[in-house]
């Protein structure tokens, strides 16, 4: 069922009391929000890679999925930090929301659904990553990372001013929120008042620095390689050739932990010396020797790569394990959502690659798990082509309340009500994509693009065809993800698919209009 608010209802017990006001259980469900930075769907095992291999373990978000809903077609609408975080939060695209790229500050006093519910009576709060510049506005409780904040002993921003926290920041964020958990639990006890808790880790997001009970969590294991590691970019456009993104050439020595973070205390940075020094003194003979070099070389580059990544993870799924545990002992998991999801997806090898951006599949994607006992059957998996702007409206509706005109989104609240068997009608069967930081980090060319069921359809505006020079008057790349799901071979001039590819970019120009980008 939907809610209805209003919540408190007046109920007139005999004409003497005519006036007093007696506080109703509000039925409406709890929201527990967790996001995590930068979290690949394939390093998560209830998702793993699309042929099927798993990479790691991930007990806890797998219970998420087990016991509820796993989206397999949820897409960002632009695969980059502050951006994608201001969708969630607003319902809106990038041109709405106001954050094309990571260097705006975003505007507090646009309607978000936390500030939304708290206007409506939830209790709100967000820990952890937050990352849009400007504080949050609109939640009863907050403490922040500064930016994107490192990986130990984090400075965090609350309503009281700044605090320096001590110890391992995935797990500082994980008692955070167990401790708003608690705190908010106890105050619906007492007034009634559901909650909705934003719970953002940093983890496992770029320079992947694990906790040191994890360091050895991979040890004398190979950890498998997607097909693409060693991609040539033959059979397609030039833009893919034009990121500094590669396992091969763009890892740093921080990247490859032969420089240890410089937020270590003493106490962490003997722990972090005790493990990396060894590890470091092999890979650099090696290297030295001639031993490893080539493509072995960036095999090696891969494992130390995806073994700390994991390591990241493996502290993310502990913690998400702990609040699950914490909502049984509470007693709330019955009346609590619990959505799972990261703030785009991420490449694990993928085409040679670390890092985001790209509206191919890795990075386009992102986890999304929901678990709402009594309402969506344990175990369901969904289709969908949803998005981060239907968050908003889909909570909103949810909770009872309206979702205002301006979100660009679609509530999913009715399939979620019908146990996931039936789309919501009208649904969107194409999903809009448009990326603009050209000039940031990775230099991934801009873009925008269509997909649907079957095919994508990019334009990269400053990309020359002929791949002979910096920019150009622009190129098209079209994908068959039936055929090609690792998207290695650009359809876009087969003149088989000319039909197909005129209907796309007609469906194109129509979403570039219906969202103003
Ligand atoms: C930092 C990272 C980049 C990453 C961006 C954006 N470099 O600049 O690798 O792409 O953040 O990430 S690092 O040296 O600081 O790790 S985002 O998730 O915030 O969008
Ligand atoms: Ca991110």
């Amino acid at each position: 069922m939907i809610y209805l608010a209003p919540i408190v209802a007046i109920l007139l017990a005999g004409s003497e009391n005519a006036s007093t006001p007696v506080a109703e259980e509000d039925p409406r469900p709890n929201i527990l929000f967790i996001m995590s930075d930068d979290h690949a769907w394939q390093a998560i095992s209830a998702y793993g890679r699309p042929d099927g291999t798993r990479v790691n373990s991930t007990p806890s978000i797998d219970r998420l999925a087990a016991e509820g809903m796993r989206f397999d077609r949820f897409f960002v609408e632009n695969s980059i930090c502050a951006p994608s975080r201001a969708a969630f939060l607003t319902g809106c695209f990038s041109t709405r929301h106001g954050i094309p790229t990571n260097a705006e500050s975003f505007d507090g006093t646009q309607p978000t659904w936390p500030r939304l519910l708290g206007e409506a009576g939830y209790r709100t709060g967000v820990f952890g990553k937050w990352h849009l510049k400007s504080n949050p506005v609109g939640f009863d409780e907050w403490g922040v990372l500064i930016g994107q904040g490192p990986y130990y002993n984090p400075p965090m921003i609350t309503p009281e001013g700044r605090v320096r926290v001590k110890g391992y920041t995935t797990d500082i964020i994980t008692d955070q929120g167990i401790e708003a958990l608690r705190r908010f639990t106890a105050g619906r006890n007492e007034d009634g008042r559901p909650f909705a808790l934003l719970v953002q880790h940093k983890a496992p997001h770029r320079r992947w620095d694990p906790n040191p009970r994890h360091f050895r969590l991979y040890d004398g294991v190979d950890v498998p390689e997607p097909p693409t590691l060693l991609d040539d970019y033959a059979d397609r456009g030039p833009a893919s050739t034009l990121q500094t993104m590669t396992i091969a050439r763009h890892l740093d020595d921080r990247d490859l932990k032969l420089i240890a973070p410089p937020e270590l205390d003493e106490t962490q940075r003997l722990a972090w010396n005790a493990y990396y020094d060894k590890v470091n003194a092999d890979y650099r003979a090696a290297v030295d020797s001639g031993e490893l070099a080539g493509d072995d070389l960036t095999r090696a580059k891969y494992q130390r790569y995806v073994k700390d990544y994991l390591s990241c993870v493996a502290a993310v799924d502990e913690g998400i394990g702990r609040i699950l545990d914490e909502l049984d002992t509470l007693g709330i998991a019955e009346n609590t959502i619990v959505v799972y999801t990261s703030d785009q997806g991420w490449y694990l090898g993928e085409h040679g690659w670390y890092d985001k951006r790209w509206m191919y599949e890795e990075s386009f994607r992102t986890p999304f798990i929901l678990r709402w006992p009594g309402t969506v059957p344990a175990g369901a998996t969904s289709n969908l082509l949803a998005q981060n702007i239907d968050l908003a409206p889909t909570f909103l509706e949810i909770a009872g309340e309206p979702a205002p005109a301006r979100m660009h989104g679609a509530s999913f609240a009715s399939m979620l009500e019908q146990g996931g068997t039936s789309m919501p009608s009208g649904w969107r069967d194409a999903v809009y994509y448009r990326y603009y930081e050209s000039e940031g980090p990775h230099t991934v060319p801009k873009h925008d693009g269509i997909r649907t069921d079957r095919w994508k359809l990019i334009w990269f505006p400053e990309v020359d065809p002929d791949g002979d020079g910096p920019a150009g008057p622009g190129d098209w790349e079209m994908y068959d993800l039936e055929s090609d799901p690792d998207e290695l071979r650009d359809v876009a001039d087969d003149p088989a698919n000319a039909e197909i590819r005129r209907m796309l970019e007609r469906r194109l120009e129509a979403l570039r209009l219906q969202y103003a980008a």
